[in-house]
């Protein structure tokens, strides 16, 4: 269609039409099938809408080579992200070159068929180092490798019979195909493409209009709304920012599109395939900010890529990526000239602010002002109606620790002092009561144990999440699940670990219930102190030692680190 022909080069469609769908979907009954994880869900999504083009699937095992030695698929043209299928060791077993698979959404419904090519079973640690540049776990795209990816890759051609569907900002939500016809028929020769995974505010109107004064182009607001870096502001929030946003800009100077692309996190070269990507949707000019596509900093303080380093890499590319980049520097705001400027064009000594990430969160959790020249009130109004304030947050407590430590007696106290405050609903999870209902049938095997930590976990995130109190007090041994609950009930409230550090000889010589006896008696097998392990926290907010303090203090105490941290009033 020429009305598409002005740029972007050709475009990949995978999605079949309706007689090659019937006839895939009928011989799909003998077919192997594979539930597509989320990352593959939005690879999926990308490859059959040519938002991936060249690619006509998922690399086979030379591409994946190549892709890792030179940033470029065998055939020499250049890809720096490496796009597998993942799958199970049983999966892999099941297939072989020349074999099918029916690929699936979580509902099994079948958006498409793989044809494979390839099945090979990778070195991840290799592969994070050369996409990474790093096999520190703290980087969240090497976190994925080792703790999420399945272990073996699948390659092959892939044909699809339908979209994923989406039923939210459904409007938004635009195919390269769709793109470039709006750009067309806007007389849109030039369009200079924005990629965020943050809220944006007044720094990122100001960037891109510059971006559109410099280079003629008309901007093209396209955010990630598939999968970010953990702990991102989620996508319905940023989506109605960016809707806000966008109405500040001139009449029909922007376009905004929401982009299902499952982010990587991988610096530089991830910045190169973002341009590929937006090339695919038309887009002529690109913008690269400071530490485009960067995880930020380890936990020493070093930051994984350079500032700077992912405009140097793009730049590099230009001429063979087709797209022209445009470098900003970090946005300040100049207070005596009253407007924004790149930080590099300041003369010394000019005054000037900005606000970071981190210290906006902060400000939207203790509820604090967040000033005009830094965002618009309508942006800030979003961002508050889902960042609640502490005060207005859900929180966990969990406990841990030995049978006959106390736990169960504190945590009764803590739900009592809470419902005399008032405020929030308080549902308290005790080891013992989770153990009848809940966790009722679940023995004390490792495996058991975690499962029930891990059912409290869930639990006690949808009561934070809903704004309520979950107090936890099982034993929880293993630090694994106790880790992750941490993870999934900070991103939805707050979390406060308790470790209640009786030590054995106390709660052996206590032995409340008989079950210490027993255990010495092995009539109770896999006892925790006794015969099964108990790892000890080191990363509890609040550790009591009961034997000094009393069940009345020791809520007390954790009611006190409650108020300091802003969950609670200082006033009763
Ligand atoms: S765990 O490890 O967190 O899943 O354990 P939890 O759900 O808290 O259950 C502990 C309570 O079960 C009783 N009990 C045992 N505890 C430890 N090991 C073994 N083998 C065992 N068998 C039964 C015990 O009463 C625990 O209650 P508390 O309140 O901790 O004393």
């Amino acid at each position: 269609m020429s009305l598409i022909e002005p740029h972007g080069g050709e475009l990949v469609d995978l999605v079949v039409d309706a007689v090659r769908a019937a006839e895939l979907r009928e011989q799909s009954h003998d077919w192997v099938s594979w539930d597509l994880t989320a990352r593959q869900l939005n690879d999926f999504e990308l490859l059959a809408n040519g938002g991936l083009s060249p690619l006509h699937g998922f690399l086979g095992e030379a591409d994946y080579e190549a892709v890792l030695e030179s940033m470029r698929l065998a055939d020499g043209t250049l890809w720096p992200i490496p796009v597998m299928l993942d799958v199970t060791p049983e999966l892999a077993a099941a297939v072989s070159p020349g074999s099918p698979v029916a690929l699936r959404n979580e509902e099994g419904v079948m958006l498409g068929s793989l044809m494979v090519t390839d099945v090979w079973k990778p070195d991840l640690e290799r592969e994070a180092e050369r996409v990474f540049g790093t096999t520190n776990p703290e980087h969240p795209g090497v976190v994925y490798l080792k703790d999420q990816a399945n272990p073996w890759y699948v390659g092959g051609t892939v044909e699809a019979l339908q979209l994923p569907v989406h039923y939210d900002f459904k409007d938004l939500r635009k195919t390269p195909r769709r793109l470039r016809e709006e750009f067309a028929a806007s007389g849109w020769s030039k369009v200079v493409a924005f990629q965020t995974r943050n809220p944006m505010h007044r720094a990122h109107v100001e960037l891109t209009m510059r971006a559109e004064a410099e280079t003629g182009a008309n901007v093209l607001i396209h955010p990630v709304v598939g999968l970010t870096k953990p702990g991102d502001v989620d996508h319905y929030t940023r989506v109605r920012v960016y809707k806000a946003i966008h109405a500040r800009y001139p009449e029909g100077s922007a376009s905004l599109a929401l982009l299902s692309l499952a982010m990587r996190m991988g610096g530089p070269r991830e910045a190169v395939w973002h341009a590929i990507i937006r090339k695919n949707h038309g887009v002529t000019h690109f913008i690269v900010g400071r530490d485009h596509a960067g995880p930020g900093e380890d936990s020493s303080g070093k930051p994984f890529y350079g500032p700077y380093e992912a405009q140097d890499f793009v730049l590099a590319h230009e001429e063979e990526l087709g797209v022209t980049l445009v470098p900003f520097k970090l946005m300040v705001f100049v207070p005596d000239e009253d407007r924004y400027m790149p930080v590099d064009e300041l003369e010394e000594g000019t005054r000037y602010l900005s606000i970071s990430g981190t210290e906006l969160r902060r400000r939207l959790a203790e509820g604090e002002e967040i000033p005009e020249w830094f965002s618009y009130p309508e942006v800030v109004d979003e961002l508050r109606r889902t960042h609640r304030s502490r005060a207005e947050q859900g929180f966990t407590v969990f406990f841990t620790g030995l049978s006959g430590s106390g736990k169960s007696t504190i945590a009764n106290a803590l739900m009592v002092k809470l419902l005399e405050r008032g405020g929030r609903t308080v549902t308290l999870l005790d080891g013992d009561i989770v153990r009848r209902n809940l966790s009722k049938g679940l023995g004390f095997s490792k495996e058991d144990r975690d499962t029930n930590i891990l059912r409290i976990g869930y639990v006690a995130a949808e009561i934070t999440k809903a704004g309520g109190v979950a107090v936890c007090a099982p034993i929880a041994p293993y630090a694994g699940p106790r880790a992750e609950n941490r993870r999934t009930i900070s991103a939805v409230g707050g979390y406060l670990l308790v470790h209640v550090a009786t030590p054995l000889e106390v709660c052996e010589q206590r032995d409340r219930k008989g079950l210490y006896a027993k255990a010495r008696a092995g009539i109770i097998k896999e006892f925790t102190g006794i015969s099964d392990p108990y790892e000890e926290p080191t990363d509890a907010e609040i550790t009591i030692e009961t034997t000094e303090t009393f069940p009345d203090e020791a809520a007390d105490l954790i009611i006190d680190h409650l108020v300091r941290e802003g969950y609670l009033p200082k006033e009763s």
